[in-house]
């Protein structure tokens, strides 16, 4: 008799597998320790991440205005969202949960709710050892980080050649060289590679020797760029000429995938900083159409607006240079990510990658991971029990291999493809 014979059995099996399962993260927010005050840690931090400000001001006094709370320290401004988002209300939205998860798991005592006592608990850590006790509670082997060299901090920091720990991986940002010319002219001209503000054929030559240059630098796992929901391609715009004549034959040579994470409406309310970025429908054509024209090159996408990812599962159908991953952002929210989730495995199997962290404080994988192993557990024991309806026996290791594959092995295949 096979393991896995009855429904308990595979059910808690499937539980097992996805809670042992390494996770590979393949989109954070994080720096080296070495990188100092880029790498965020902590329960400040965890307090003030832009899901939580946007949150407090939906229900902090009129009196609270965002130059007062900006002007506030970190600790002020993180005592502000414990009082309004934990205390006098429920703490019950996803980054509010998250906080909780976090520090609960951290060891603290948020039960206790003394946030000075749960500061006094945490500290005497040191980043570097910080960096791998988190990694190993969320049981993550690596993350991916967003590295922009067009942002004069991290480029002095990579210039520096400061140590980069095994657990983070490289990815070279270009949102800037793709929706912002006359900006990206000046970072390229700074970095030596002479641009002007007109988008000429040497400016797209000095480009591309740019991109080549940060490359070979940092040895990225791709490219990547979130882009707006009004992004379309091909276009009458810079965008499209700059993908054409630079990005993509750039991540040809390499075999680099381009991410692009799309629908993004930036600045909806600038007062919020990044916490008042929306949310728009993406043309997911435009994804469709550059997958078609360019069958060398690779592209991992992620959109933002639920209503887009049935569309967006189809494409990844036709073409096989297509990797979707994650629940981003807005849709990081346990409903959305169990219904994208489902409907993911019913079009395309395992061959996309299930969730993305989107860590901005390193603290945060632990919960956007445990958030999401239980969602993918309930969701896999479905679809099992289904086949195990119609006779099909999975085994432990089938069951392992296809855990794997949601949580980081499929992107992995997509990259050596
Ligand atoms: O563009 C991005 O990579 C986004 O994920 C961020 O800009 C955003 O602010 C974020 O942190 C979402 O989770
Ligand atoms: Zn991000």
């Amino acid at each position: 008799m096979p393991d896995l014979a009855t429904h308990p059995a595979l059910e808690s099996a499937v539980r097992l597998a996805v809670a042992e399962t390494t996770v590979t993260d393949i989109h954070t927010h994080l720096f080296p320790p070495a990188h100092g005050d880029l790498l965020l840690w902590g329960p400040d931090e965890l307090l003030t991440y832009h899901y939580l400000v946007a949150e407090l001001f939906t229900v902090a006094p009129r009196e609270l205005t965002y130059e007062k709370f900006w002007a506030m320290p970190k600790v002020a401004q993180a005592d502000l969202v414990w009082e309004h988002v934990f205390l006098k209300r429920g703490a019950l939205s996803e980054a509010a949960r998250g906080a909780v998860t976090t520090l609960s798991a951290l060891g603290l005592d948020v039960a206790g709710r003394d946030l000075p006592a749960m500061r006094a608990q945490f500290a005497g850590q040191t980043a570097d050892e910080y960096l791998d006790r988190v990694f190993q509670l969320a049981n993550v082997d690596y993350a991916v980080m967003t590295n922009n060299p067009f942002e004069a901090v991290e480029v002095a920091c990579w210039k520096a050649n400061l140590p980069v720990p095994a657990r983070l991986k490289t990815a070279l940002r270009i949102d800037t060289l793709l929706l912002n010319w006359s900006q990206a002219a000046k970072a390229m001209s700074a970095a030596g590679c002479t641009a002007g503000d007109q988008l000429d054929e040497a400016g797209l030559a000095e480009a591309r020797r740019f991109l080549n240059e940060w490359i070979d630098r940092i040895g990225p796992m791709y490219m990547a760029a979130s882009l707006p929901d009004t992004f379309s391609y091909p276009a009458d715009d810079a965008s499209t000429k700059i993908l054409d004549e630079v990005v993509i034959p750039v991540a040809i040579e390499h075999g680099l995938p381009l991410a692009m994470m799309i629908g993004v409406k930036r600045g909806m309310n600038p007062p919020l900083k990044d916490g008042g970025d929306g949310v728009g429908q993406a043309d997911v054509g435009a994804v469709a159409n550059l997958c078609k024209k360019y069958p060398a090159a690779k592209f991992i996408v992620t959109t933002l607006s639920r209503v887009d990812q049935h569309e967006l599962c189809v494409t990844a159908r036709k073409f096989g240079n297509l990797h979707v991953e994650g629940c981003w952002w807005f849709c990081n929210n346990p409903s959305i990510i169990e219904e994208m989730t489902r409907m993911r495995l019913e079009l395309l199997g395992t061959a996309f990658t299930a969730q993305h962290s989107d860590a901005r404080v390193l603290d945060q994988i632990i919960y956007k991971w445990a958030h999401t192993r239980k969602i993918l557990a309930d969701v896999l024991a479905d679809k099992y029990g289904q086949l195990f309806d119609a006779c099909w026996r999975p085994t432990d290791e089938e069951i392992r291999r296809d855990v794997r594959d949601l949580l980081g092995g499929s992107f992995e295949a997509f990259l050596a493809k």
